[in-house]
């Protein structure tokens, strides 16, 4: 079973993350907000991670952005890089939303990020790219994630996070072989 656990503390935030790669999308989120919280089960679910997170702090900006790098962090440590299929990739509908996700799990981080998201009274659409930014860069890998179509808010970024969970989930898994031409990822 890939493993991991992690406990990130600063002045504004105290996050904890315990996964589980090889589970079943098992989730127990302990945030305030409702609508993350939504988010994180959703990237469970479809990621078939067992999820466990705890986290608290002064504002929804730290909050978020530091639960994306606590389980970035917790990925990389849960992870062996030389025996994973690297790449996923998922174009996902939900009703008018088409969202794509590609991942290449490759110790080099890069974020590209085209989802257009009106503004909704549920969340801030900034904390979104915020989010997936973090969580690219402390993995790290790389992401980009683009909107084919879309106009609810609500089902955009609902969208984002289950292609990329079934991005993710083909990326880390096993393979035999080292995906890598140079022989490191
Ligand atoms: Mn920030």
């Amino acid at each position: 079973m890939r493993k991991a656990e992690v406990k990130r503390e600063t002045k504004e935030t105290q996050i904890y993350v315990e996964l589980n790669v090889d589970g079943n999308g098992k989730a127990e989120v302990e945030v305030e907000d409702a609508f993350f919280r939504h988010m994180i089960v959703t990237l469970a679910k479809f990621s078939s991670i067992d999820i466990k997170i705890k986290a608290n702090g002064d504002l929804p900006h730290h909050i978020i952005e530091d639960t994306g790098i606590t389980l970035g962090y917790a990925i990389d440590k849960a992870v062996d890089r030389e025996s994973i299929k690297r790449f996923g990739y998922a174009v996902i509908p939900m009703d008018e939303a088409l969202i794509i996700s590609s991942v290449d799990m490759v110790r080099r981080p890069y974020f590209s990020y085209g989802l257009n998201v009106p503004n909704s009274s549920e969340f801030d659409p900034a904390l979104i790219e915020h989010f997936f930014r973090s969580l690219a860069f402390s993995t790290p890998m790389t992401l980009h994630l683009y909107q084919l179509n879309g106009k609810d808010p609500h089902h955009i970024v609902e969208a984002a996070f289950k292609s990329f969970g079934i991005a993710l989930k083909q990326s880390l898994e096993k393979s035999q072989n080292s995906m890598s031409v140079k022989g490191s990822l």
